[in-house]
């Protein structure tokens, strides 16, 4: 598996265009190009004072203890509690007022929680799960649509030392199941059901059908938000309305000060095989790196921003950069229920003329799905209010990324392009909004205390203009700490590839001025008559043709090459599959990439498979590109993509 033959990844894609700060930005910048020079020279020194943006309860003398790696403690001998650092501090620091949540549900209802609203809820919310006999340490399940009571949810669990975990909405009962079992949770925390492209979608079957899973006899209640008003059925004894259990609170609880290493969450990463992995974080470093994160690469002024993260809370991006990055930085944010085109393809652009979104943080996918529906459905919008945009979850190809500043961005707003993962907990790679020359494509830097790099087969750092893996070479406050109930997976999964070194699992390349590209995950790459290819800068060739809105890349075995590279192009708006259009894309990535990387065969398709946090499944194309039975199915949005796919198929050869 991955990047094999001790041969680099080859370095194909050249990208010239260059972007500086906006002056303006760069003079008021949170993190200044002065400030940022002088930040590098001691790390440990750098992750201490940022734990001071925090309010402790007991401050932390210690910053790291290393001594029994890959097992970190980050401010061991520090207190604090989260809920209180991301709503009590704002509201006693005069506060209350601002708006914490604007959030947005997709039939078009709405509400507003300020700071002081948000304390209230917050604490009842708290006194309830009290109430229900759960205790620090006891876990609680958080299955919910984007609404604020998953945001008031995990805060209380917070609040009381109860970790959470949360699970995507769209999951199925069986995915929940794994999930409660594996988590030993005793409260469910649910909702009738959410809006889904116009309908109610319910939820609160699949946890009863979950709660007839073997492991999952320790969940006590079943907590329930009415969101829909859809007909629920309901288990005497187990099942109680929120509406019921929490408004009768007090809205007075004292937050009890937990360990900085106290457990915060456990968040199940599917990965691509094998049982999912409980993604364990703690108090004090995830919350100190969310934190300075948000602060420094969305430049974040809570006074005047207005922030938007569109991932749901149900991935990591929605737990660091929704709830506990911004919440801690006092900002004012958008929650949106639904999906981007219901009921037009212009809601994203209207929800941020209505509430003058400042800074969005999105995903490639969204970006290249707004490509392919075409720049005048933005265009018909006010935009202005927007400074900032953030990109993750993929490698942005180069031609999104322009895209994305010219029509969301009007070719003004700088764009950091965040590399991390659930298991880093908060942003590692990053532009510098106010700091760095962008180029499309790339995540650049290392943040400020944080340590990557790439490497090859036998772990020596490649030298700038080549390719490899990305490693991290130190400790980081928001790194995962292990493997909920397995730390012989933690220890195998990251630290077992190279000593000493944390594998991420990624491809990626220096260029010449030593800035890192990211070419996708290492199980993706190809290699064609001995050379490793990234599928990443296969797609971005692709995209880079005016026709193509969005490309997957594969790597089929070949008997003359070993593999040969296999194209699915999803084409834009007016284009259709014209005569000679293929010839032209093969053509075209042979020009931009040299002929090493010429797809043998490419094949138009409407929709690509995607996991439910919009990462494209390659693997499912292999399975379709060597004429093999698909393998698992189960992570993907929309099962029927897979068919569609099959159906414009050749016969096989
Ligand atoms: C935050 C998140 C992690 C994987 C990661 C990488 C890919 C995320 C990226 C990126 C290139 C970026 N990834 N951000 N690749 N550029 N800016 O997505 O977490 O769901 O755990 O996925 O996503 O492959 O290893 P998670």
């Amino acid at each position: 598996m991955g990047v094999s033959s001790n041969e680099s990844l080859a370095n194909l894609l050249k990208e010239e265009r260059r972007f500086a700060p906006p002056a303006e930005l760069a003079a008021a910048a949170n993190v200044t190009a002065e400030a940022y020079k002088k930040a590098a020279a001691d790390r440990l020194e750098f992750w201490a004072t940022q734990a001071r943006r925090l309010t402790w309860d007991i401050a932390p003398t210690e910053t790291l203890d290393w001594s029994n790696p890959p097992f970190a403690k980050w401010f061991a001998d520090g207190k604090l509690n989260v809920a209180y650092n991301c709503v009590d501090r704002h509201v006693e620091a005069g506060h209350g007022d601002r708006v914490a949540l604007h959030f947005e549900g997709e039939p078009g209802d709405g509400r507003t929680v300020s700071y002081a609203e948000l304390k209230d809820e917050v604490c009842r919310a708290a006194n309830a799960l009290i109430e229900l006999g759960v205790k620090a340490g006891d876990r609680v399940a958080i299955y919910l649509p984007m609404i604020p009571e998953a945001v008031i949810a995990m805060l209380a669990c917070a609040r009381i030392g109860a970790p959470h975990s949360v699970v995507f909405g769209g999951f199925s009962a069986d995915a929940l199941a794994t999930r409660i079992a594996d988590a030993d949770a005793r409260v469910v925390i649910t909702a009738d059901g959410g809006y889904r492209r116009g309908k109610p979608s319910a939820l609160k079957p699949a946890v009863d059908e979950a709660l007839t899973r073997p492991g999952t006899e320790k969940v006590r209640n079943v907590l329930v938000v009415r969101r829909t008003g859809q007909e629920t059925a309901w288990t005497e004894g187990r099942d109680l309305w929120w509406h019921d259990l929490v408004p009768r609170q007090s809205e007075q609880h004292t937050p009890q000060a937990f360990d900085a290493e106290h457990p915060l969450f456990i968040l199940y990463t599917s990965g691509t095989t094998g049982k999912p992995k409980g993604i364990l974080h703690t108090t004090g470093g995830y919350l100190t790196q969310t934190s300075y994160t948000v602060h420094a690469v969305f430049d974040l002024k809570p006074e005047t921003d207005v922030f938007w993260c569109t991932a749901d809370v149900g991935w990591v991006t929605g737990h660091s950069y929704i709830v506990y990055g911004p919440l801690s930085n006092g900002a004012t944010q958008v929650l949106y229920e639904g999906t981007p085109d219901t009921p037009h393809q212009g809601r994203w652009w209207e929800i941020i003329q209505k509430y003058r979104v400042s800074i969005l943080y999105t995903a490639p996918t969204a970006i290249r799905t707004c490509m392919k529906w075409g720049e005048d459905i933005p265009a018909k919008f006010d935009l202005s209010s927007l400074r900032l945009l953030g990109s993750v979850g993929e490698p942005i190809n180069p031609e999104a990324w322009v895209w994305y500043r010219k029509y969301i961005g009007a070719d003004r707003t700088p764009i950091v392009d965040t590399w991390w993962q659930t298991e880093t907990g908060a942003i590692m790679i990053s532009p510098l909004p106010g700091v760095t020359t962008t180029k499309p494509g790339s995540a650049q830097h290392p943040l400020p205390g944080v340590a990557a790099t790439v490497i090859d087969d036998e772990g020596n750092e490649v030298p700038n203009g080549s390719g490899g893996y990305l490693v991290l070479t130190e400790p980081w406050p928001s790194m995962l700490r292990t493997i909920w109930g397995d730390e012989q997976r933690y220890l195998d999964t990251y630290w077992s590839r190279f000593e000493n070194r944390y594998f991420a699992g990624d491809g990626a390349k220096k260029d010449e001025d030593g800035d890192i590209w990211l070419l996708g995950r290492v199980d993706d790459v190809m290699l064609v008559s001995g050379h490793n290819i990234s599928t990443t800068e296969v797609e971005s060739a692709l995209v880079s043709h005016p026709k193509v809105a969005e490309a997957a890349v594969v790597g089929a075995a070949d008997p003359t090459t070993g593999q040969a590279i296999a194209a699915f192009v999803i084409l834009r708006g007016s284009a259709t599959e014209e005569e000679g259009l293929i010839e032209e894309l093969r053509a075209h990535v042979a020009r931009e990439l040299g002929p090493i990387a010429k797809p043998k065969r490419i094949l138009a398709v409407a929709e690509l498979p995607k996991t439910r946090s919009g990462k494209i499944m390659r693997r499912l194309l292999r399975d379709v590109a060597e004429n093999r039975q698909l393998g698992d199915v189960t992570t993907l949005t929309d099962s029927t993509v897979m068919e569609l796919i099959q159906s414009k198929l050749p016969a096989a050869p």
